[in-house]
């Protein structure tokens, strides 16, 4: 046991006068080491272990350690009197998950997506479905590409379950054509992942043209 560190001071208060008020007991927890790597929390940059840094998880904002350090901001921080880090403030650690236990003294497993969604191919004004299938996930996020760069949905219009691990496009018409689709979904209790699908495609089924000399046909495919 030498050399492992104290973990809780108990006092247990003894009245001999009263009996009623005796075996008051209380525990003051000290330098837990709560992923028992050998390194107490206030010194352990991931205390809970489970690879999101307690800058990160404290602030419930990835990239609070910005360069992964395991320390707020870049490099080392300047700190004050008793070691705390001058730009950094908050009012209590984070509790994204709202289960009482703030969140860099819990270790919870990120976001994975085990398929993500496929290309569909469907008739004009038919119904398209993209499926995600992930674990761990509280939110979903469906995004569109709209040339540029990705753009969150919203159930508006053609699109129905928006937040929700189904998007689906209801009527499309045939300019979303090669239209692209992917989705984000995250753990309330793991800030330092949000996981992103690989994009999927649109594909609106075009109606044959046969054009003989004098007449057009248009053929309907379904
Ligand atoms: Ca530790
Ligand atoms: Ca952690
Ligand atoms: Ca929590
Ligand atoms: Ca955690």
């Amino acid at each position: 046991m030498a050399n492992m560190p104290i973990s809780e001071i108990s006092i247990t208060y003894t009245s001999l006068i009263n009996s009623s008020l005796n075996s008051a007991r209380l525990l003051l927890p000290l330098c837990s080491d709560l992923d028992g790597d050998g390194a107490i929390n206030s010194l352990d940059i991931d205390s809970d272990g489970d690879s999101c840094n307690d800058a990160d998880e404290a602030y419930g904002v990835a990239g609070t350690d910005a360069d992964g350090n395991g320390m707020y901001g870049t490099g080392n921080p300047s700190v004050g009197s008793n070691g705390a880090v001058l730009a950094a403030s908050y009012s209590q650690p984070v509790d994204g998950n709202s289960n009482t236990t703030y969140d860099f003294l819990e270790a919870t497993t990120a976001p994975a997506i085990a398929s993500s969604p496929i290309d569909v191919t469907v008739c004009p004004g038919c119904t398209a479905d993209f499926i995600v299938t992930a674990s761990n996930v509280d939110t979903y996020q469906w995004q569109f590409f709209n040339g540029t760069s990705w753009v969150d949905l919203s159930d508006t219009g053609i699109y129905s379950g928006t937040d929700s691990d189904n998007l689906t496009i209801t009527n499309p018409s045939p300019s979303d054509h090669n239209s692209q689709y992917r989705v984000i979904v995250s753990n309330y209790g793991y800030v330092c992942s949000l996981e992103t699908s690989s994009p999927a495609i649109l594909n609106i089924r075009v109606n044959k043209v046969i054009t003989n000399r004098r007449i057009t046909y248009r053929v309907k495919k379904n």
